[in-house]
């Protein structure tokens, strides 16, 4: 039997980043990491992508070469968790035992909860969706091809990676057919099931704003149920009515974000709390049942806005926090529920939240975040893909956290300290 000393399930953002930390911490030998792809996605890229600014294949690289070089890595998934016995099976049934359990599968889309999804998608050319893989390559073409009527983004009633996403694709769309002509002709609506436009109200003025000034409509509170492709109809339940009444809209476009809950095996396993997802201690990352066992990443219940830039906070908890569970000793480090959200507004604008568990905002530049900018499109656009690659992945960058802290030493003024 296998036996690791430090097990990582899932190679995403937050997976990889700790395998390579912890094959560096007790050495890559022990590290074994199951992980069934064999490419590595920067996901964050596929608002860019949709959005015809980025290639497809700018996110992508090869796993082979992101994982630790003297790791094993088994190309598999994992189908059952057994905690008590410190095991972890794959699907070829190999039972492998682990001393420090790390859980790192993020999430699964759950495209097909929608009726005549994920069918629409292979039929329909003006149905979209920015979250995977092969559905993001239509979203560039479907913008380029619309010639006006209704175009229509959706926000699932279940938590998501990414909350500024469904959003942010609305905006360059908006933005490219207002730039070639196409706008007067187009019904911009963005129907969500949420009853806010995002859950940090500095950042959410901001988006009414932008939301206001270019027309486009909101909807809350509105769920997509049903596609139907041949005659181009979007079903929305509208989630305050008790009678569950549906509303039928015609489409020209349409982008779906689809809803989302970890991925089965994690659902079914011990590891979960009452609502599927990981349960953690938000502050230390460690299991709350199980002390060798820790998560990180979207598949957790850390009470935070799942994104890349969280995870990356996390690895550095997680690490400091595992290693001291490793030596005997107290745990020290307390994550803060630091998240961000690189909103973008348009080709050349972005709103750049960060913010914590409580929606303070956890700004790390000395200036007002809540602003449109354009230095901020060019951080999200041409920065973050290095940081990502060449720091993160490889166990080096644990956020902005300590920049933050740098920029804001003696300069904070009182405008920024209202502002924030
Ligand atoms: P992932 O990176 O999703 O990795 C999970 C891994 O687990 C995968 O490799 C998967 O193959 C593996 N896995 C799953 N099941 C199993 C199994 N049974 N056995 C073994 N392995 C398994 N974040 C930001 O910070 N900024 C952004 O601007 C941003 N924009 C985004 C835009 C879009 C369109 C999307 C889709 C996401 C965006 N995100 C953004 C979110 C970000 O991509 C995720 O929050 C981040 O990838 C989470 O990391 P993770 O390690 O938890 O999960
Ligand atoms: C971040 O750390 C991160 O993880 C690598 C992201 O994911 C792609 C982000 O989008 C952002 C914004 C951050 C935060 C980093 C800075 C410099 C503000």
């Amino acid at each position: 039997q296998r036996n690791f000393k430090v097990l990582v399930v899932g190679a995403g953002a937050g997976g990889c980043s700790v395998a390579n930390k912890f094959a560096h911490h007790v050495g890559g030998e022990k590290v074994g990491i199951i992980e069934p792809n064999d490419e590595h996605y920067y996901q964050p890229m596929w608002t860019l992508v949709g959005g015809g600014v980025k290639k497809l294949q700018d996110s992508v690289q090869k796993m082979s070469k992101l994982l630790p070089e003297k790791g094993t890595w088994m190309k598999t998934k994992a189908v059952a968790f057994d905690p008590e016995k410190c095991t972890v099976t794959t699907a070829e049934g190999e039972e492998v035992k682990y001393e420090y359990l790390i859980v790192a599968t993020g999430l699964q889309l759950n495209y097909n909860k929608i009726k005549g999804l994920p069918e629409a998608f292979d039929t329909d050319p003006t149905v979209c969706s920015n979250y995977n893989y092969n559905y993001v390559q239509k979203t560039w073409p479907a913008i380029q091809n619309f010639k006006g009527g209704n175009a229509i983004f959706t926000f699932p009633n279940t938590p998501i990676k990414c909350a500024g996403a469904p959003q942010k694709i609305m905006y360059l769309a908006e933005d490219w057919w207002r730039k070639n002509g196409m706008r007067d002709n187009a019904n911009i609506i963005f129907n969500s099931s949420l009853g806010v436009i995002f859950g940090v109200k500095k950042y959410a003025n901001s988006l009414n704003k932008v939301i206001e000034s270019r027309g486009m409509k909101v909807n809350y509170k509105r769920n997509l149920i049903e596609v139907r492709p041949e005659t181009r109809e979007a079903i929305f339940q509208n989630l305050d009515s008790p009678t569950g009444e549906t509303e039928t809209f015609k489409y020209e476009f349409l982008h779906v974000t689809p809803p989302m809950s970890t991925p089965d095996v994690v659902r079914d396993s011990p590891l979960v709390d009452a609502n599927g997802y990981v349960d953690v201690d938000k502050n230390t990352l460690q299991h709350k049942k199980y002390s060798n066992i820790f998560g990180i990443g979207d598949c957790t219940n850390a009470p935070t806005s799942k994104t890349a830039a969280a995870a990356a906070a996390q690895c550095g908890i997680l690490e400091t926090n595992l290693r001291a569970v490793m030596a005997d000793k107290p745990m020290t480090a307390q994550y803060d529920g630091y998240t961000s959200c690189p909103l973008i507004t348009a080709r050349g604008k972005c709103i750049l939240a960060e913010f914590d568990f409580d929606g303070n905002p956890l700004e790390t530049f000395p200036i007002n975040q809540g602003k449109e900018r354009m230095t901020m499109y060019h951080m999200k656009k041409d920065v973050m893909p290095h940081i990502y690659w060449h720091m993160m992945l490889n166990g080096h960058w644990n956020g902005p956290g300590v920049y933050r802290k740098l920029m804001h030493f003696g300069m904070d003024g009182p405008e920024k300290q209202a502002a924030s």
